[in-house]
């Protein structure tokens, strides 16, 4: 009987140690890009470099809290439009290899899951817990139904599917949960989809499960027989499969770039194929954290990620492909075959500057359009999760009930900021006090006086996080002997403020003020030349957030680096002598002249890293030490 021609599958063969696509022999050589990290129109370039390597497939995950905002309000438009990514994929000639989650991980806020659902403080995350299934099934409920016309059998280019994310390595290992999240896959995708699962070595045990494919991670550096051996204790037949096979690393503020060196990438990357493994290498375009996206990690002290994902991928943050590339495109041509065809040049760079910045005036001047809705009260600080802000900054009031003659100790105890707390007197910047740091201030103040506190969400834990991370003032600030209650809570709308642009007589009040704090600072300027891909360069700055046009383009944070300049993609920029909007946030303290540079070369290695962690003993005692970190 002959085969139908339109009976499409992509199988597992036992018999062989190998994938059968359509009953052909198959093996995949992906890659990692995610859609979330990347403009919508730089997916068709980025996709089109990663084929001209010579990959089949592309790897991406799918971040819960990008799609769902708020419960029950979904968000697929623009750079959030999946389909239309999956289509960019599809006219690649890309296969694709699905990664919903729920949890993902991947250095992004709180590992994709929405920080809504900390409005039930005991939910017990990644768990067979009820209240957490009820919203992971409301999800993919919505969902899976937009995945599955884009099954590989129903004629679309998705192979396989992973269900949940390193699931061995979470504390919780609840089998049940993980059988729920397979039914509910079953239900949603059918039968005939290959899902799979993913883990480190030391996560196979409870992260594998019956029905699932085992698949395995590791590095170049990693002992792969030893690997691969482990594996075959869950999948004795099969194809091998390395899920994340990684080309690069990721960075954290205030620790050094991280790199990867060429040699033992491509070496380790032709072993594998050599096996007749299939692979994805994490990252091979690792793109940026815009926004508030980034996500942390906690290896003694609060770790958070960097805006630049560069990831010392084959293709760089700004999309070039770099000397890695080349490499890898060269041992996977020794195994398949790789399309012919120009590849593009890098992207055309700009440089443009100094540009000298205008003070807009304090964040505390625009209050009351920041928080339109006035503050919140209570008698102990809340979390931002129980006022319902999800990221970005919350401003805590109280007012001072004697008058504090002498410099008087002010901390907050059970290291209680989370994650950055800028405070003021009567609007006059005192300084910053941060998580897992045992900075101390010491105040003065009259009776009546406001004692402000910005708090700052530095992106909430992504990796093998034990505990839910709550954001803001988790315990009431201690002054003296005195603990500080009556607070007043205002969850600030920065982003909308400054997406629509700040109102104009509000300006003039507020330059009378001299900058104390957190303040604004904005300029218009044209581009009369060609526009190109840029770095926003920021000597002499601190710390802040900025933004392009109303794009959130992301933290900068100069004085700790390792990052001194962030990623301006071409798009964001409008040409031929329009006026451009930059608008910043600096957080503690602006330069001498208030000037910024657009730089035609990124730097992601400052070694002001190194300063920042030897600074650490000088000006902030029994802060811990910066743990040198053995991996992520
Ligand atoms: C993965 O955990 C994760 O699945 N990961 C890394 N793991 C290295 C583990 C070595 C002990 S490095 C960065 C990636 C992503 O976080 C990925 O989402």
């Amino acid at each position: 009987l002959l085969l139908q021609a339109d009976t499409r599958s992509f199988v597992v063969d036992r018999d062989h140690d190998r994938f059968l696509l359509d009953g052909v022999p198959f093996r995949y050589v992906s890659g990692s890009l995610h859609y979330f990290r990347v403009p919508r129109v730089l997916w068709a370039d980025r996709l089109y470099k990663m084929r001209l390597s010579g990959l089949n497939a592309i790897q991406f995950y799918v971040p819960w809290n990008y799609h769902e905002p708020e419960p029950g309000v979904y968000n697929f438009n623009g750079s959030r439009d999946l389909i239309a990514f999956l289509n960019e994929a599809a006219k690649a000639n890309m296969f694709v290899i699905l990664r919903p989650g729920p949890y993902i991980c991947a250095e992004w806020d709180m590992g994709g899951l929405p920080a809504w659902l900390l409005r039930k403080p005991k939910i017990h995350l990644r768990t067979s817990d009820p209240d957490f299934l009820a919203a992971v099934d409301a999800w993919f409920q919505v969902l899976l139904p937009k995945i599955h016309p884009w099954l590989y059998h129903n004629g679309g280019n998705i192979i396989s599917i992973q269900v949940e994310n390193e699931y061995g390595s979470y504390k919780a290992c609840d089998v049940i949960y993980l059988r729920h999240l397979a039914g509910l896959f079953r239900a949603l995708l059918g039968d005939q989809i290959l899902l799979f699962t993913t883990d480190g070595p030391e996560g196979l045990k409870c992260g594998s499960l019956k029905g699932l494919y085992t698949t395995v991670d590791f590095g170049p550096a990693d002992n792969m027989t030893k690997i691969f051996a482990l594996l075959r204790k869950y999948e004795p037949h099969g194809p091998l499969v390395n899920s994340e096979y990684y080309t690069g690393w990721l960075d954290y503020w205030g620790q050094n770039h991280s790199t990867r060196g060429i040699p033992a990438v491509t070496r380790g990357l032709e072993k594998m194929l050599k096996l007749g493994a299939s692979v994805n290498m994490y990252m091979f375009h690792g793109g940026t954290n815009f926004g508030y996206w980034n996500g942390a990690d906690e290896k003694g002290r609060f770790l958070p990620i960097t805006t630049s994902y560069d990831y010392d991928a084959p293709i760089s943050e700004a999309g070039d492909p770099t000397p890695k590339f080349f490499a890898l495109r060269n041992s996977i041509s020794k195994f398949q075959e790789i399309p012919l065809g120009p590849l593009p040049p890098p992207s055309p760079k700009m440089m443009l500057g100094p540009l000298t910045l205008n003070l807009d005036g304090d964040l505390l001047a625009f209050l009351d359009f920041l928080c339109p809705h006035g503050p919140i009260r209570s008698i102990l600080p809340m979390t931002f999760e129980a006022v319902k802000q999800d990221h970005g900054f919350m401003l805590y009031r109280t007012y001072l009930t004697q008058t504090i003659f002498e410099p008087t100790l002010f901390w907050v105890p059970n290291n209680g900021v989370h994650d950055r707390a800028y405070v003021m007197v009567d609007g006059v910047f005192q300084g910053v006090l941060e998580r897992n740091m045992k900075h101390k201030l010491f105040l003065t103040g009259k009776l009546g006086a406001k004692l402000d506190m910005l708090l700052e969400n530095m992106g909430r834990l992504s990796f093998g996080s034990n505990s839910s991370d709550f954001k803001g003032l988790l315990e009431p600030p201690i002054l003296g002997q005195t603990i500080l209650t009556q607070w007043l809570m205002f969850p600030l709308q920065i982003d909308k403020l400054v997406k629509w642009w700040f109102p104009l007589q509000l300006l003039q009040r507020a330059k009378s003020q001299s900058p104390s704090g957190p303040t604004f600072y904005s300029t218009t300027f044209p581009i009369l030349g060609s526009v190109g891909d840029t770095f926003l360069y920021l000597p002499g700055w601190t710390k802040g957030q900025v933004w392009i046009n109303g794009f959130n383009l992301g933290r900068y944070w100069t004085k700790r680096g390792p990052q001194q300049t962030l990623y301006v993609p071409r798009p964001l920029l409008f040409p031929r002598g329009a006026l451009n909007k930059i608008t910043l946030l600096e957080l503690e303290k602006v330069p001498p002249q208030p000037q910024i540079h657009f730089l035609d070369k990124p730097i992601l290695n400052s070694t002001l890293g190194g300063t920042y962690l030897s600074s650490l003993s000088a000006d902030t005692e029994g802060a811990y030490e910066p743990m040198k970190l053995s991996g992520h």
